[in-house]
């Protein structure tokens, strides 16, 4: 069954209820009802179609978080073409290979100065939208099956080079369906929308609960901490979607006052956690200080989500729960096969809103699965008796800061493009607030300072990307077969 059969069904009877908060470009709040994003929707696809996307065609949006970030991906959803999303913060390198390998007919932009690959199309949202308001209100859509691609959305591997993991309209409606069901939302609920939608947090998990459910959504551009008291108490939301960095935040005095937290802790339901490990001492803190057991849960960009705490049974600090309904999961040595009971080992999954491979990578995609068709997350966990399972690390090198996945790979094939950069290893250190950020350690000239370097990382990489700092070592260690080593770099110290 195709997303848009599902929308429709949830549609139903709620035509003029209001689903969407959000500020217009002249800062005023406005609500539309599920009726006119119905019709935006319409109208956006209208445009699109006269535009030339066919089903199958991909589509690339370089948008942060507004209204018609949500227009186009239900048009897209409609015409059976493939949105391709791209994180806001991402500067021409990392868009241009994603350009270049989704080979997308445009780029939706907000209009703005970034610079795209020549070749393509740029789309400015705004004229989509005039073009969109001046069609009539009819509807376009492609008949569809389940397994038709939805989403593509890009994420690194341990090369460096980011593939885009294809989701399908089953995968995204699995999700939604059981986490509506799972974490029992309704639409009597206020969902609080600061997650970007250019990820699988905020749009598989985020945008899709709102509409499965038919709840009413707040969206907001981004979490920032000085709006974040405001926000809350003026839109009172009963369910929250936060990775760590916002929980850290929110339990600033400086953030929520200890009389707000209370209020705010009194309206809401529910507060989900992930896309990072959430530390066990953060969850106690925001029970303490909010009323509200933090659920954790886990998921992946490849997979959706996997593992999550019960709504109604124990939320246990420091695991990520139990397998969600329909997820089959194996912690699993080396040679793919369960490890006995207690000990740690790889998570290997299958389920339903696992994807089925990567984008034009056959390679990546046979890799990333087992004989016997179980997903490789390369997430290193143990399992407790009782089935809570608890991530103790992961098998590759990717870095989490801020809940954006940095994979070193990239950081350091950028310093080494400086002829005087001879050997880079970049790893992530603890950060209280973002738990994890990058640092760098280079074998360089004596005449390279680190000022150029973090200049040079801004101007090409995202900004959670540039590393914290840069270490001078006269070698880097390394096996006798020349990997490098880094759990032997010498400790860092800010
Ligand atoms: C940061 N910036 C953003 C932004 N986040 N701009 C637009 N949209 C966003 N979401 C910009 C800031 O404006 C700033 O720009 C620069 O980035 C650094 O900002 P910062 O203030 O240092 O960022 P900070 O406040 O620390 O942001 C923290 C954060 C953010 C937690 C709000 O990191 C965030 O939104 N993280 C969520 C990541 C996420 O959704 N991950 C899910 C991946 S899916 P300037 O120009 O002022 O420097 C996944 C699977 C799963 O992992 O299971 O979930």
């Amino acid at each position: 069954m195709s997303l848009t059969e599902l929308f429709d069904a949830s549609l139903k009877g709620r035509v003029s209820r209001p689903a969407l908060d959000s500020m217009d470009a002249s800062g005023v709040l406005r609500t539309l009802t599920f009726g006119e994003v119905e019709a935006r929707a319409n109208r956006m696809a209208s445009e699109l179609s006269a535009r030339g996307l066919k089903p199958g065609d991909r589509l690339c949006v370089h948008l942060g978080n507004c209204v018609e970030f949500i227009d186009v991906y239900l048009a897209c959803v409609r015409l059976g073409v493939i949105m391709v999303p791209m994180n806001i913060l991402y500067k021409e390198r990392e868009l241009r290979h994603i350009v270049g390998d989704a080979q997308p007919l445009a780029v939706v932009t907000g209009g703005v100065d970034a610079a795209y690959p020549t070749g393509v199309a740029q789309w400015p949202v705004r004229e989509l939208e005039g073009a969109g308001a001046a069609r009539p209100q009819e509807r376009t859509e492609a008949s569809l099956e389940g397994n038709a691609p939805a989403l593509i959305v890009y994420t690194s591997g341990t090369t460096g080079v980011a593939k885009g993991a294809v989701l399908s309209h089953d995968n995204l409606a699995a999700n939604g369906r059981t986490l509506a069901s799972a974490w029992r939302i309704t639409d009597a609920d206020r969902y609080l929308a600061v997650l970007p939608l250019f990820h699988v947090h905020g749009l598989g998990n985020g945008l899709h609960a709102w509409l499965f459910s038919g709840c009413r959504m707040r969206l907001v551009e981004r979490f920032e901490q000085k709006t974040a008291a405001a926000l809350f108490t003026e839109f009172k939301p009963t369910l929250f979607f936060g990775v760590p960095t916002i929980y850290v935040r929110l339990l600033d005095p400086a953030v929520i006052s200890e009389a707000d937290a209370r209020a705010i802790g009194q309206h809401a339901r529910l507060f989900v956690s992930g896309s990072a490990p959430l530390p066990a001492h953060v969850h106690e803190a925001f029970r303490q200080r909010f009323g509200h057991t933090i659920l954790e849960r886990y998921g992946m960009s490849e997979a959706l989500m996997i593992i999550s705490n019960p709504y109604d049974g124990e939320r246990r600090a420091g695991t990520v729960g139990l397998p969600l309904p329909g997820v089959t999961i194996r912690i699993a040595d080396k040679h793919d096969a369960p490890v006995p009971e207690g000990e740690v080992g790889e998570v290997q999954m299958q389920g339903p809103a696992l994807f089925r491979g990567y984008w034009q990578r056959d390679d990546a995609t046979a890799v990333a699965f087992t004989h016997d068709g179980f997903f490789r997350t390369g997430d290193v966990a143990v399992r407790s008796p009782d089935g809570y399972v608890t991530l103790r690390g992961r098998r590759g090198d990717l870095i989490i800061s801020g809940g954006f996945n940095i994979y070193p790979r990239e950081i350091e094939e950028l310093l080494l493009e400086d002829s005087r950069v001879r050997e880079a290893a970049v790893v992530g250190v603890p950060d209280p607030v973002r738990g994890e950020v990058p640092v760098a350690y280079i074998v360089a000239d004596a005449s390279l300072d680190s000022a150029e370097l973090t200049e040079r990382c801004q101007a090409q990489l995202a900004s959670f990307k540039t590393p914290r700092g840069f270490v001078r070592v006269e070698s880097l260690p390394r096996t006798a077969l020349g990997k490098v080593q880094k759990h032997l770099l010498p400790k860092w110290t800010a």
